[in-house]
């Protein structure tokens, strides 16, 4: 029997609004009454998860006084330190006040442009005081309703603007700290700017210190905008960017769901799965997500517990594809290399191409060759149905 139980090394945290999601919707009121940050702590510690995330507000509310937020942040440190449980993660609300009803950094007010600036310093010290190593950008309300509102290009210059005072005031405070931009096509926002993790990627490169600066892919968010989310984690792994990552899942063309890992598209998180396991990604599995609006605190538990439990049944699925002996001689067979076409390959040389030009290819034979996908992607469905 294997074990699927959670461990610190495996890296599950969620933020402390998944689990403590009360169920709101854009037609219904709370179904699950609020449960103070400590508290949310101690239910992440019984269902074995190793860190906890925040943004500023789901901490200390926007308008809590001094004497309030000390007492809060004594509960929460109180309740880390009796769950072991560690804070690899922060963010900031740019979001929820109506004051980012037209965006934060992008908005087309200055003023809310500063605050938001002011908001993100004192939530990146709040981060950095409970441990945080990553810092996240989620800029849902970075985006329009109507083009006839905003240059796209002037919210691109202030998003980058931000970005660098930021990067500064990092720097210049010495935190050991970097920073994950995440991409979303659009909800709350008619469209957000930055859609998705390939323009984060191009985005990043534009700015002052693009070092410090890597993504937060999320699975829901790929899936809404009906693209490949693997595809996207794996150009991020390749240019160095892969920080953080958001697992939950999504049906594409729906509203914003956040359904537990695995929920929906089970092969779609395996090759997931299989990839970060197999490049030997070591970050935080962050799940945002929630449980769905017909649950108890009972029910947020076996969300939880889910969203862990899926992800390590998927990583010995992953284990035992890469030791099937038939789906792996499929493969090698599907990548045979003769050696024939390697004086054609690496570094562009004249000769190379003059003698490539004269090649000449059996077109037709090397386009009738059967490659046996089909095989292969049966293979991998028995695999996860467990008749393998
Ligand atoms: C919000 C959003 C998430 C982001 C969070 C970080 S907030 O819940 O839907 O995808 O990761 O700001
Ligand atoms: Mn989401
Ligand atoms: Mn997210």
């Amino acid at each position: 029997m294997s074990d699927y139980t959670p461990k610190p090394e495996h890296k599950f945290t969620f933020g402390l609004w998944t689990v403590g999601n009360i169920g709101r919707d854009p037609f219904g009121g709370p179904v699950r009454d609020p449960k103070s940050p400590a508290d949310l702590v101690r239910l992440l510690g019984e269902v074995g998860a190793y860190g906890v995330n925040f943004h500023d507000n789901d901490l200390i509310p926007i308008d809590a006084t001094p004497a309030e937020a000390d007492a809060i942040k004594k509960e929460f440190r109180k309740a880390l330190d009796e769950t072991g449980i560690v804070v690899p993660m922060a963010t900031t609300n740019l979001f929820g006040d109506p004051i980012f009803k037209d965006g934060a950094f992008t908005s087309n007010d200055p003023k809310v442009r500063a605050y938001a600036l002011q908001k993100t310093m004192n939530a990146i010290d709040l981060g950095v005081e409970f441990g945080a190593k990553i810092y996240v950008f989620w800029g849902g309300r970075e985006g329009t309703e109507t083009d006839s509102s905003k240059n796209p290009i002037d919210a691109i210059k202030r998003n980058r603007d931000a970005m660098n005072f930021l990067c500064e005031y990092v720097r210049d405070q010495k935190y050991d700290l970097k920073f994950a931009l995440e991409a979303k096509p659009n909800e709350p926002r008619s469209d957000i700017f930055n859609p998705t993790t390939g323009h984060m990627l191009a985005f990043i490169e534009t700015l002052d210190y693009p070092e410090m600066v890597g993504v937060n892919p999320e699975v829901a968010h790929e899936h809404m905008a009906g693209i490949n989310f693997m595809h996207g984690v794996a150009q991020a792994w390749d240019a160095g960017k892969l920080f953080h990552i958001d697992l939950n899942d999504q049906y594409p063309g729906r509203y914003d769901q956040d359904f537990r890992f695995g929920a929906r598209d089970i092969k779609a998180a395996f090759y997931l799965v299989k990839f970060l396991e197999d490049v030997g990604y070591d970050g935080s599995r962050h799940f945002d997500a929630h449980a769905y609006r017909t649950e108890d605190y009972e029910g947020v538990k076996d969300f939880a517990r889910g969203c862990m439990r899926t992800y390590l049944v998927l990583k010995e699925k992953a284990a035992r594809f890469n030791a099937d002996s038939e789906i792996q001689s499929l493969l090698k067979e599907i990548n045979a290399d003769d050696g024939s076409m390697s004086g054609y390959f690496g570094k562009y040389t004249p000769e190379k191409a003059k003698s490539l030009k004269a090649h000449a290819f059996d077109r037709p034979a090397i386009g009738a060759r059967g490659l046996q996908y089909e095989r292969l992607d049966q293979l991998t469905v028995e695999l996860l149905l467990g008749v393998r």
